[in-house]
C-alpha cells in the first residue's frame, strides 16, 4: 500500500472535509489578535486548553504494523534513505516536551515525545543547497508541507512514543511528525515518506483553504 492508494483516499469522510473547508472560507475562530512564543501568554490567540487528547483524521486510521512501517526520504538530498522501524529506532533518540495547538482551537500542554530529531535526520540525508521545502506523505494518503527552515528546529521530531509509550494507532503510530511551532495539521501521522523540494507544494489541508505557514501565534488558520 502506498500513500497514493486511491481506494484509501476514496474512503475519507467527504462531509468532514467539506465542513473544515467551510470553516476556512468563513474564517471561523479568528480573533484578530497576535501573540508570540515565549511571551507572557502560553495559549495562542483563539485557543483553549484541553486535558484530553482529541483524535483528528480523514476517517481512516491505517493499521501500520511495526513490520510493515517504512520511511522513505527522497528528493533534493545527497543521501536518500529507506528505513525500517529497527533502523529508525537505532538512530540517536531525543526526548522533547511541547504543547499541541490544533486549528480547531484546542491546545494540549506538556506532551512528552520520544523519537529521532529532525536535525539528526537532516544530518543523515544532507539536503542539497536548492532544497527549501518538504512534503510529508502518510499511509492514509494525507500530505502536508513545511519549509526546511521550519523543519530544521530543535523541537521537531519523528516521534514513536508519547509519555513513555508507543504512540497509539489513532494518534499516528508507529511514527508521526511533531512540529510544535505550527498548528497540529502540519504534524503528519503514520508518516511514510519525506520529500525534499525546491518549490513549495501545498498539502491536503493547504489546498483546502488552510494557511500555508500555520503559525498559531500569528493565528494563521486560513489563507
Ligand atoms: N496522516 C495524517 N496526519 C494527520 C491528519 C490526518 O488526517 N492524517 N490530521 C492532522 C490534523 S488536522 C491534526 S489536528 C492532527 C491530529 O492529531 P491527533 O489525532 O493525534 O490529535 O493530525 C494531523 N496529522
Ligand atoms: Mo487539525
Amino acid at each position: 500500500m502506498t500513500e497514493k492508494d486511491p481506494s484509501l483516499l476514496g474512503k475519507v469522510r467527504d462531509k468532514l472535509i467539506r465542513r473544515k473547508e467551510e470553516w476556512a472560507k468563513e474564517g471561523r475562530l479568528l480573533t484578530g489578535q497576535a501573540g508570540a512564543p515565549g511571551g507572557p501568554e502560553r495559549l495562542p490567540p483563539g485557543q483553549r486548553e484541553v486535558k484530553n487528547w482529541p483524535v483528528l483524521d480523514l476517517g481512516v486510521q491505517p493499521d501500520v504494523s511495526a513490520e510493515k512501517w517504512h520511511l522513505r526520504v527522497d528528493g533534493l538530498i545527497a543521501n536518500p534513505v529507506a528505513w525500517d522501524l529497527e533502523t529508525f529506532l537505532a538512530q540517536p533518540q531525543i526526548d522533547s516536551v511541547s504543547d499541541i495547538h490544533c486549528v480547531t482551537a484546542w491546545s494540549r500542554y506538556d506532551n512528552r515525545w520520544q523519537g529521532v530529531s529532525a536535525r539528526h535526520l537532516l544530518s543523515v540525508v544532507q539536503p542539497l543547497p536548492e532544497a527549501r521545502f518538504l512534503v510529508f506523505h502518510s499511509y492514509d494518503g494525507y500530505t502536508t508541507n513545511v519549509s526546511l527552515a521550519d523543519f530544521d528546529d530543535a523541537d521537531v521530531l519523528l516521534a514513536h512514543s508519547w509519555e513513555g509509550k508507543p504512540i497509539p494507532r489513532e494518534h499516528g503510530g508507529p511514527v508521526r511528525i511533531v512540529l510544535p511551532k505550527r498548528y497540529f495539521w502540519k504534524s503528519a501521522k503514520w508518516v511514510c515518506r519525506i520529500e525534499f523540494l525546491a518549490k513549495d507544494r501545498p498539502g491536503f489541508w493547504e489546498e483546502r483553504g488552510y494557511h500555508n505557514e500555520a503559525d498559531p501565534w500569528k493565528e494563521e488558520r486560513y489563507g
